[in-house]
């Protein structure tokens, strides 16, 4: 049974936190074509053990990562423990295709956790439950699979089942050897491979035991087909707790078949791949980034960010200032964004409204002529109107221009009706 009250204190840090950063890092950063790489230039694993053997991330440096994630004002951070390729960063015990057997030498995933939590920040980890490299995940005939339809392998016979007790067990080792972990970011079902195919229940409980209070994107039963059992009135148990976009943003949010509102987390790309891609150039501007970011706060999301380091470790100077200027922004204007949710109010034609309790934020995108319309209020039940970034109050405007629209809060920006910051200026409306 679905146990709504602990799955909403579960959730209450997550929904508090709404912007993380995604990392996807490893040894497809070295073609730095892509994650999928081995996938979509058909490589066998012979092929690939090129990239094992030389893999040297002598700039590895996971207290970097973790400042930077702090300074944009994300909250929590996931990285990628096993990608597709199956290549781990993590010393398990039960492969030897990991980071500890290359000239890395070491688990770069405890690292990576300590690091993360010396900055206060959630630790989260992405496994992949698909698995390129592992004998018995099946591949003839399987679309996502490297070497499907190698007619060399028609007649190998898996045992998934080999494959269920090997990925079982190295979620056990996530779950118990680097203490707690905030999240669980699984990849991916499709086709027949969902839900129990992965014996899901089995393998939630396990985790729920090991790590009562970690989250789960919804993946062990969906990937991008329908938000899955969670938004509906009977979860399974491996509904996992919230909904994960990718690369899209819920037109409204999403809401269950009672109309509840459902935990969502949209995953979006800085540039347009997840793994370091030396040729594409094509990343999205700060000013995106943020507005992007208060759209989901303000449809009820959260928006988790990636970033592709490179072979060595370094975080693409593209993504650095991206990730500077998204700081400067959320350090005066966090607070429209940490706890804040869908403010039920019309999205004004400006920008977005965000809302945390009394609090309404009114982020204004687009310089204004004149007078700010905050619509959706009486006057009668404001306590204070500021600009969140700078505190500085704001009076109610009453003038000739503005005496057509008796019913409507207006605010000027001052003499000069120029945006504070010319991303999203935050107007904070303090109600009674
Ligand atoms: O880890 C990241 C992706 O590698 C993984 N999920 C995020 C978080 C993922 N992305 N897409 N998919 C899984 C679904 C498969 C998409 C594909 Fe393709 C379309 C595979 C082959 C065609 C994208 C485009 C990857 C290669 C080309």
């Amino acid at each position: 049974m679905f146990d709504r009250e602990a799955y909403n204190k579960r959730i209450e840090w997550f929904k508090e936190a709404r912007f993380g950063m995604f990392i996807h890092w490893g040894l497809y950063s070295i073609p730095a074509r892509g994650e999928w790489v081995r996938s979509t230039e058909q490589m066998s694993i012979e092929d690939y053990q090129e990239y094992f053997d030389e893999f040297n991330p002598v700039d590895y440096n996971p207290k970097e990562w973790a400042r930077m994630a702090k300074e944009a004002g994300m909250k929590y951070v996931v990285l990628t423990a096993k990608h597709h390729d199956g290549f781990c960063l993590f010393d398990s015990q039960y492969t030897e295709y990991k980071a500890t057997n290359t000239k890395a030498g070491r688990d770069l995933i405890r690292e990576y956790v300590d690091a993360v939590r010396a900055e206060g920040l959630k630790v989260g980890l992405y496994y992949s439950i698909i698995d390129w490299h592992h004998p018995d995940f099946p591949h003839y005939g399987d679309r996502q699979h490297p070497m499907r339809n190698n007619e060399a392998y028609k007649d190998v016979v898996h045992n998934f089942d080999n494959y269920l007790d090997y990925m079982h067990k190295q979620v056990r080792e996530l779950c118990t050897n680097y203490g707690q972990i905030d999240l669980l970011w699984f990849d991916f079902s499709y086709d027949h491979l969902r839900g129990e195919a992965w014996r899901a229940t089995e393998l939630v409980n396990m985790i729920r035991e090991l790590q009562p209070n970690v989250i789960m994107d919804n993946r062990l039963e969906v990937s991008g087909e329908g938000y899955g059992s969670l938004a509906t009135n009977n979860p399974q148990v491996y509904s996992g707790d919230f909904v994960s976009p990718e690369q899209i943003i819920p037109l409204e949010g999403i809401r269950d078949e009672a109309g509840r509102p459902v935990m969502w987390e949209a995953c979006i790309t800085m540039n347009n791949n997840w793994g370091y891609n030396e040729r594409d150039k094509f990343f999205k501007s700060p000013d995106m980034i943020v507005k992007k970011l208060v759209e989901c706060v303000s449809k009820g999301g959260n928006m988790i960010l990636n970033i592709g380091p490179d072979a060595k470790g370094n975080v693409p100077q593209e993504s650095v200032d991206v990730l500077r200027r998204v700081g400067k922004w959320m350090k005066g204007n966090h607070l429209s964004i940490y706890g804040c949710d869908n403010s039920g109010m019309d999205k004004p034609e400006y920008g977005r409204i965000t809302r945390n309790g009394n609090k309404i934020y009114y982020h204004v995108m687009e310089n204004p002529i004149g007078f700010v319309a905050l619509h959706g209020l009486k006057k009668e039940d404001i306590k204070k109107i500021r600009l969140l970034a700078t505190g500085t109050e704001l009076k109610i405007a009453d003038s000739w221009v503005t005496s057509n629209y008796p019913d409507v809060v207006f605010v000027s920006f001052g003499p000069n009706p120029q945006m504070l910051d010319d991303i999203d200026t935050v107007i904070e409306v303090e109600l009674k």
